[in-house]
């Protein structure tokens, strides 16, 4: 980032003067991307705002709708796909938009309001854990549009269907004991903390970087036996080790959050014997490509335990993934233990 530049992101800044500050090294830009952010952002306040009354009203609980994955939707998954969709197929600078709660792709159909990105949104990650209080999040990635033809064309799968590699920008947002927008473009991770007083989202970390050595061990142990051998292998190692200690809350945006920031690993590991997570449970691109953008600009690393992350081409929406993210010599050390295995 220019030096110019970077002297003007300071503590306390909000994220519309910081978009515009930002954006000064793109003097090509249209807006879009502004525009576009600027949606996300509206989206996220309006969502926090009701999981905070979230016990007051009636909102809680789930409904008798099943997702593509044949999970049955929790109220406040609808509710939250429903803003997040609107935000940002009617004034987004987008052209097609995926969504985990949606079995297809999302056009923005009116020519006219056509943009040149293609978003894929997680609307409310962790959401089993929302009638317990417990933090959920929104997870996003942008991606230029591929299909040639300009807004006049419609856009196309081959749109969404981009190795994380190609991310223009990726973020998330906890809606925890405060809530916080965490995203890269590509130049430094950005922390912004929204103060709901004024309802704005002020810089509160100005540029995250993934401690290491040690921090914490992240995975769900109950599914231990499930695991390969190497993949059992490395989690003891590493929970022996005096300077790690384990958490994990089960909602993937506050695990990855909280090791961003005190470093260690998250895991979400493929059960091969058991039909369905053969891959893991998470979703390539609604959850693991835009965290591995993250993980990678704070100086860290995200596998599927054989390669980065980034590298892993789609073959379809929902693909899942096995997801090992946080320290580089963590990941690192997770992938050789497979790889010795497989030797
Ligand atoms: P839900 O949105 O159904 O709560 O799933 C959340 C999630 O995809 C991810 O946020 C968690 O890391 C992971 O599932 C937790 O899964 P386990 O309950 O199997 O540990």
């Amino acid at each position: 980032m220019d030096e110019e530049i970077a002297r003007h992101i300071k503590k306390g800044i909000d994220l519309r003067r910081h978009i515009a500050i930002t954006q000064r090294e793109h003097p090509q830009a249209t807006g879009e991307f502004s525009q576009l952010l600027g949606q996300i952002t509206l989206a996220a306040k309006i969502v926090s705002r009701e999981i905070n009354r979230a016990g007051l009203g009636d909102i809680l609980g789930k409904t008798d709708e099943e997702n593509v994955y044949g999970e049955r939707q929790a109220r406040l998954d609808l509710y939250a796909n429903a803003v997040f969709t609107r935000a940002l197929i009617h004034n987004g600078g987008i052209c097609i938009l995926g969504s985990e709660e949606e079995s297809d792709p999302i056009q923005v159909r009116k020519p006219e309001l056509r943009g040149k990105y293609a978003v894929t949104i997680d609307p409310l990650d962790g959401s089993s854990n929302i009638d317990y209080n417990v933090s959920v999040g929104t997870i996003f990635g942008i991606y230029r549009r591929q299909t040639e033809g300009g807004p006049q064309t419609k856009a196309s799968l081959k749109d969404l269907l981009q190795p994380g590699r190609d991310l223009v920008a990726a973020g998330y947002v906890v809606y925890g004991s405060s809530t916080m927008l965490v995203y890269t473009a590509g130049d430094r991770v950005f922390g912004f903390t929204l103060d709901s007083s004024i309802g704005e989202f002020l810089l509160s970390y100005p540029n995250i970087r993934i401690p290491s050595p040690g921090g914490y061990l992240s995975v769900n142990e109950s599914y231990f036996k499930n695991w390969s051998p190497p993949v059992r292998e490395a989690v003891k190692e590493i929970r022996d080790r005096d300077d790690y200690s384990s958490r994990y809350i089960g909602s993937m945006v506050a695990d990855f959050h909280r090791n961003l920031l005190s470093g260690g690993i998250f895991l979400y590991p493929p059960e091969p014997e058991v039909p369905g997570k053969r891959s893991g449970k998470l979703r390539l691109l609604y959850e693991a490509a835009p965290m591995a953008m993250i993980a990678s600009q704070a100086g860290g690393r995200a596998s599927n335990g054989k390669k980065d992350i980034l590298d892993v081409e789609p073959d379809n929406l929902h693909d899942r993934t096995p997801f090992y993210s946080g320290n580089r010599e963590d990941v690192e050390f997770v992938e050789n233990k497979i790889k010795s295995w497989e030797d």
